[in-house]
């Protein structure tokens, strides 16, 4: 029989440690399915993803591990989810080790260790400085601009 995987992410700016998982999760069984979390649904998670939901599920579709991405808009779907695709193991990093036990009542639930030294969090801050760092130079440039027009005039 062939045997089922169940996973859910956000999967904003997709990295290694995403792929990572997802592989890791694929080794487990015969087919994974993932669900992606909707921009709405991340809002209530309290995240706000750079990258757009049809994006981030057509990404997560073209992995090869993934046999299919579905769209997570809720936090109980997980259960019908568990029926609709006849899951045999749900699975998720460990981040969220203990949350997810109660689904334990019908399928395997583990906890994978996440890959160690990437983050979209980090990814974003990273951004987001850079982001900074220009606007400051740009701000600098425009000062001195202004300081020649002034000297000129
Ligand atoms: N992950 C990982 N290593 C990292 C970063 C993420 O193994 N360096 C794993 C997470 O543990 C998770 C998956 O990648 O299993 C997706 O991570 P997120 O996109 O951050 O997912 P999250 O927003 O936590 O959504 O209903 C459950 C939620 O939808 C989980």
């Amino acid at each position: 029989m062939a045997k089922t995987v169940l996973t859910y992410g956000t999967f904003d700016l997709f990295h290694v440690g995403h792929l990572n998982i997802l592989k890791r999760l694929k080794e487990k069984g015969d087919r994974l399915i993932v669900g992606v979390s909707t921009d709405e649904f991340n809002a209530v998670k309290g995240k706000k993803p750079i990258v757009p939901f049809e994006q981030r599920l057509e990404i997560v579709q073209a992995i090869q591990y993934v046999d299919l991405a579905i769209p997570e808009d809720n936090w109980d779907q997980k259960r019908l989810d568990i029926a609709k695709y006849d899951v045999d193991v749900f699975g998720i990093g460990e981040d969220w080790k203990g949350k997810f036990d109660d689904l334990g009542d019908k399928v395997e639930v583990i906890y994978l260790p996440r890959t160690t030294g990437i983050s979209t969090t980090e990814l974003k801050r990273v951004l987001s400085a850079f982001d900074e760092r220009h606007v400051a130079k740009l701000k600098d440039t425009l000062d001195s601009l202004s300081q020649i027009v002034k000297e000129l005039s």
